[in-house]
């Protein structure tokens, strides 16, 4: 499933070519399946609680190979983009996510600087997110064109 921030795509994770636009449905249904309680927005803890399902050894902090481990396991063409979302989540750039990381990804989502992550912040993070990685998600399709 998508799993969000690992976030992932369900029936066609395995797919060759996976497709995620449009941007902003993607985000839409990334933001249903972590806005696990349905208050309308993205909380805190949410994110906590998304990150724990890569935790592997459950020692409380996300390694670069248990995620990479995982993206491996539920959405294999898809591991340069998540190469990618490992090193934005990994604001302090040693290669471990935990609470600091955290705390950094929702305020950056955060786009008013209110402590809350609403829909619409949310959505619009990461349809400017999968726009600007659209090289490490959607590649080959552009170069489908009409052989000659
Ligand atoms: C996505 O963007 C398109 C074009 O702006 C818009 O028509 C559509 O309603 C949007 N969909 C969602 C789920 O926000
Ligand atoms: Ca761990
Ligand atoms: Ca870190
Ligand atoms: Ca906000």
């Amino acid at each position: 499933m998508l799993k969000f921030l690992l976030l992932l795509l369900p029936a066609f994770a395995f797919a060759q070519n996976v497709d995620l636009r449009p941007y902003n449905l993607t985000a839409t249904y990334m933001f249903i399946l972590v806005d696990k309680d349905l208050n309308g927005q993205v909380d805190r803890n949410e994110i906590d609680l998304n990150f724990q399902q890569y935790d592997a050894d459950h020692n409380g902090r996300v390694s670069r190979v248990e995620y990479i481990n995982y993206v491996n396991q539920h959405e294999p063409t898809l591991n340069l983009f998540h190469d990618a979302l490992f090193d934005i989540y990994d604001v302090d750039g040693d290669h471990i996510l935990y609470h600091n990381d955290y705390d950094n990804f929702y305020a950056l989502m955060d786009g008013d600087g209110n402590g809350i992550v609403s829909h619409f912040e949310f959505v619009r993070y990461w349809t400017i997110l999968l726009e600007t990685l659209e090289h490490l998600h959607n590649f080959g399709k552009s170069l489908q064109a009409p052989a000659q």
